[in-house]
């Protein structure tokens, strides 16, 4: 079967190009694999037959003829071993790929969302607590974009001089953070980021997710 993914039908116009079916299609295109999209509209997800796919009913979806599959970073994990495009064969570098993805689900997405979740900083309404949450919060969110900037440095990848899953996902991951003007102080992230968004790929994929969206709920 060719391999279907599952994406919203719609979203309000600010989600427009960064829900997470974008990964999705963003590893199928550096792969080279067809795909189909079923889109499901805003209540749909409820239904049990989505919650037997999707335990927390989310999109996105994956499924081909082997796996009927939930959590973008499985799947573009799933996608990467069919394809040397997103991955080194040898099992040191998978293995090296591996761990990229999930520094960027685990160590670089939860700090940026715990960031942006905050809203925009210094509104004068906040209380004590709530600017010290902040200032952890925003503390934690550099730690981490410092140590990834001093890793990339002069590198242009994240490994080994070539593309992967890795950089696929934490440029998906940092993407929302340059939006946000969260990357200010890290223009080598910045401009490592925009090298990513700039791959054909990830243009192809923006524009499908785009072309798929309903004008209405
Ligand atoms: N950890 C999940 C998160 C998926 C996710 O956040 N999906 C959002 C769209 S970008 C969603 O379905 N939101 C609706 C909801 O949570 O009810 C993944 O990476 O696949």
């Amino acid at each position: 079967m060719t391999v279907e993914i599952t994406a919203f039908r719609w979203v309000p116009e600010p989600a427009r190009g960064y829900v997470k079916d974008l990964r999705v299609r963003w590893a199928l295109e550096e792969a080279g694999l067809p795909y189909r999209v079923a889109l499901v509209g805003p209540g749909e997800t409820a239904a049990s037959t989505h919650r037997a796919r999707q335990p927390f009913g989310q999109i996105p979806l994956y499924r081909d003829d082997g796996v009927d599959l939930f959590e973008s970073g499985a799947i573009i994990l799933h996608i990467a071993a069919k394809s040397e495009a997103l991955a080194p064969r040898d099992p040191a570098g998978w293995a090296r790929t591996t761990a990229w993805v999930f520094a960027a689900l685990n160590s670089v997405e939860p700090a940026g969302y715990a960031v942006m979740d905050l809203g925009p900083a210094y509104s004068g309404n906040e209380s004590k607590t709530e600017q010290a949450g902040r200032v952890r919060a925003e503390q934690r969110l550099a730690s981490r974009l410092d140590g990834l900037a001093v890793w990339l440095n002069d590198r242009t990848w994240l490994e080994n001089g070539r593309f992967s899953a890795g950089d696929l996902m934490m440029c998906s991951v940092l993407r929302e953070l340059l939006d946000e003007g969260l990357l200010a102080d890290h223009p080598v992230l910045a401009a490592y980021t925009r090298r990513g968004l700039d791959r054909p790929g990830f243009q192809r994929a923006l524009a499908a997710q785009l072309a798929d969206f309903s004008p209405h709920p």
